[in-house]
């Protein structure tokens, strides 16, 4: 049985690919912060009870921050494959911590590649990189592929350029199979609330249910290159089954605006929004209300721009090339931009729905909006 090792388990992508690689017989471990309240939502369906003599999926307390406890953590469990998921990876927020994000994403991944060398387990253990489409930052070339040049836009961008390229000199350095992954924007169900596409769905679904007036956004412009969190795991997974290790983009291949994902999202619960205005004084109107179980007024405005979402320095335009994923590895994406937004959109009707239930209880329910 193949030992993986992954850090970031509590968040998206962590969650699925655990799931991914239980299913393919590994015995996972992962690395969770200690944290006040219970922080494990999205890998509770795997939990399983520390009693049990025999388990596949066993937590440990840990911080990106702490190498002491990487290593001795690292020692002990001895993987075959490490997947470095963790990060502070909101982008907006790292123009807020900028210097806890360089530790956590820069250095901490300087610290599981050194506690490999360390334990003398460059041999044994594989390692992915969580590589970003940040990185591309100020547009130098499209599409963006692996041998497109870097400009990173943002204290969290720059963390990872040093996290690509201190996986690249290990690599080199040190003969490890350390390979980066540069993902374009990937997203779920159970996509962090805060990010651009899981605040739109959890609103289009609110807004329909008559939970929330407005959404408020930043730039409706950016245009993304927007994938599903399942598709972008399992190639997370062939990288580190490849022959050679090697850096690869995975991507679409199409991008989408901002506000187009907005209109996509409201139509799933049959609201058409139409756009009036311009930069930060643009407005979303309902045009019409076809839903048999939603019905909003039309002409009813429904989204403004809040420029206290833009930042200080924007990546506009974001389009992979995964051609070498594609022809060398034989990956393809199985979802497209509809199926997507669709599946997010699904996912918070049904969760609205049941604050809907509650509020019509007299239950209060959680209604913070960042
Ligand atoms: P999430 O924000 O959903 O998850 C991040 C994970 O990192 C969480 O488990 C979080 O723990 C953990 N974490 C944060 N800081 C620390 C720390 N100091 N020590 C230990 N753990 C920490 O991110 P995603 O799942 O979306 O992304 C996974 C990785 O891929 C990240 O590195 C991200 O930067 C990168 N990436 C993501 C893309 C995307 O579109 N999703 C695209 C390209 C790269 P907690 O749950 O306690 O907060
Ligand atoms: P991004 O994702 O910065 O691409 O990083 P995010 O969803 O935060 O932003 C995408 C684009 O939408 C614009 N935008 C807003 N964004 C947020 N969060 N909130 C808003 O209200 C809003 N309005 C407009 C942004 O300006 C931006 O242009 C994600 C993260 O998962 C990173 O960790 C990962 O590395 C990259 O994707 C690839």
């Amino acid at each position: 049985m193949k030992v993986a090792f992954i850090t970031g388990i509590t968040g998206q992508d962590g969650a699925y690919l655990s799931e991914f690689l239980l299913k393919k017989g590994y015995i996972v471990h992962g690395l969770k912060r200690r944290t006040s309240l219970f922080n494990t939502d999205r890998v509770d369906h795997l939990y399983q009870d520390p009693h049990v003599e025999k388990r596949n999926f066993i937590l440990h307390y840990g911080d990106m921050t702490d190498s002491t406890n990487l290593i001795r953590l690292i020692q002990e469990i001895q993987p075959d494959e490490i997947y470095n998921l963790a990060a502070m990876s909101h982008v907006q927020v790292s123009f807020e911590i900028p210097e806890y994000t360089g530790n956590a994403d820069g250095l901490g991944t300087l610290r599981i590649l050194d506690a490999v060398r360390l334990l003398k387990m460059e041999k044994k253990t594989r390692i992915y990189q969580a590589s970003t489409s940040e990185l591309y930052g100020k547009v130098q070339e499209v599409p963006q592929s692996e041998t497109t040049p870097f400009y990173p836009r943002s204290p969290y961008a720059v963390a990872k350029l040093y996290a690509y390229w201190i996986t690249v000199n290990y690599r080199e350095a040190y003969n490890m199979f350390a390979c980066n992954g540069i993902l374009f924007n990937h997203e779920s169900p159970i996509r962090g609330e805060t990010f651009v596409t899981r605040k739109i769905t959890r609103a289009a679904a609110k807004i329909a249910l008559g939970l929330q007036d407005k959404l408020f956004l930043g730039n409706l412009d950016a245009r993304r290159d927007w994938g599903h969190a399942k598709d972008y795991v399992r190639m997370m997974w062939m990288i580190l089954q490849a022959e050679e290790p090697e850096d690869w983009v995975i991507a679409t291949g199409n991008t989408t605006p901002v506000r187009e994902f907005v209109k996509m999202a409201f139509a799933e619960v049959g609201i058409e929004l139409e756009f009036k205005g311009e930069g930060v004084k643009e407005k979303g109107y309902i045009k019409s209300c076809a839903h048999p179980d939603f019905q909003l007024e039309k002409g009813r405005e429904v989204l403004a721009v809040d420029p206290k979402y833009f930042r200080p320095t924007e990546v506009d335009l974001l389009i992979g090339d995964a051609s070498k994923a594609n022809n060398k590895l034989g990956w393809t994406p199985e979802f497209d931009l509809p199926a997507l937004v669709k599946d997010m959109m699904e996912n918070d009707v049904k969760l609205m729905q049941k604050d809907r239930h509650l509020q019509d209880g007299g239950y209060d329910t959680f209604n913070y909006y960042e």
